[in-house]
């Protein structure tokens, strides 16, 4: 460890200085951003408390334990984590109304603290049932600007939050892994901090970063694979084929389960993440949330140079039409989602290239 003075930045740091870049600001979306990073600061502190602080396990209401709007059983964690956001946001005066996964309902500001201009919405704690495993897990956010009519008094509602990806103002989230990370963009790139235990605060470690183009690396739930669509099928049939097959290259695979730390992977090194549409369950058209997952990775991934996707659309392109909505997901290297993409838009091939289920394959004798 280099004992010279430290010259890293500070998030707060950071901050004042992408505020130069406008000279009106007053300074309340900073405060806003600092208020998040402490909420995260307090969740990072209670994971890593674990069975220590009896973090572990599922949330007891009424000794039954307790489910969420998403039909999930809640964590102990998904439960303090949800009010650690609440309570350290709801105070400073910077917000309209906040929205999560772990809530049926938007939150209003209670009455007693002023109301600011921006919306917060969240996913408390990502990955949550990795918890009890001590797996990486993480807290997902989005800062949109609230309509005027909100900002001003008017009531919250559902549809103020439903704008599409392209209005965040800004996006990130905090990695509780072997260290917590804060990764972050307001629209100028994307940064990463790292929390100094000691000092309390997240440093600048990883400014600019960027998602390399290309990737051998795909990550997707494959048990779900007789569920998946022809084009998801046949992408990942190529990437399986290896060297021999129509990509002349190997492929590695890669699934933590954890959304947030696949994305940090894929920042860090490039990859290809999917949790596409499927015919799973009809009645879901995809597994994760636009509001709170899709669209800030989605965010994230494009200020670093790479993409994310509906497979059709682009993520940020989707005009939400509920608070909890699903949607499938396709982020990472650029080129490759691009690829996913074009697998889509093109009439399906009778003579596709199908190794998964030929001859002498993974799912034959
Ligand atoms: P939890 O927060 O309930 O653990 O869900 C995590 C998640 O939303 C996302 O982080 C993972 O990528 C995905 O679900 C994992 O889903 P599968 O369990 O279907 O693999």
């Amino acid at each position: 460890m280099s004992l010279s003075p430290r010259t890293t930045p500070t998030l707060t740091q950071y901050l004042i200085e992408e505020r130069r870049r406008f000279p009106d600001a007053s300074g309340d979306f900073n405060a806003l951003i600092l208020d998040v990073a402490m909420a995260c600061k307090a969740i990072a502190k209670s994971v890593a408390y674990g069975a220590l602080a009896d973090m572990y396990g599922n949330h007891a209401a009424d000794a039954g334990g307790s489910i969420n709007v998403q039909g999930e059983t809640q964590k102990k964690l998904d439960v303090v984590s949800n009010e650690l956001f609440i309570r350290m946001n709801e105070w400073g005066g910077h917000l309209a109304g906040m929205a999560s996964e772990e809530m049926d309902l938007p939150y209003d500001i209670p009455a007693q603290h002023p109301r600011g201009k921006y919306l917060l919405v969240f996913d408390p704690l990502d990955g949550s049932s990795n918890i009890d495993v001590n797996v990486s897990v993480g807290s997902i956010f989005s800062v949109l600007r609230a309509p005027d009519a909100t900002a001003e008094g008017g009531p919250l509602t559902e549809a103020d939050f439903f704008q599409p990806g392209t209005r965040q103002i800004a996006a990130g989230y905090a990695l509780y892994g072997p260290t917590t990370m804060l990764v972050l963009s307001v629209g100028n790139g994307v940064a990463g901090f790292t929390l100094d235990p000691v000092m309390g605060e997240f440093m600048l470690t990883h400014p600019d970063l960027r998602v390399p183009e290309d990737t051998n690396e795909f990550a997707i739930n494959a048990s779900n694979s007789r569920f998946w669509e022809a084009p998801v099928k046949r992408y990942v049939d190529e990437c399986l084929a290896g060297k021999t097959g129509p990509r002349g290259k190997d492929f590695n695979m890669r699934w933590i389960a954890s959304m947030v730390a696949e994305a940090h992977r894929i920042l860090m090194r490039g990859g290809v993440f999917m949790y596409p549409r499927d015919t799973k369950d009809p009645s879901k058209p995809g597994r994760l949330r636009l509001l709170y997952e899709a669209n800030p990775v989605g965010f994230i991934m494009e200020q670093a140079g790479g993409r994310a996707s509906t497979g059709q659309v682009p993520m940020l392109s989707v005009q939400p039409t509920s608070l909890h909505q699903r949607i499938g997901l396709v982020f990472g290297s650029k080129n490759e989602v691009e690829r996913i993409e074009r697998y889509h838009a093109e009439p399906p091939k009778q003579d596709s290239f199908a190794p998964l289920f030929a001859e002498r394959s993974l799912f034959r004798d």
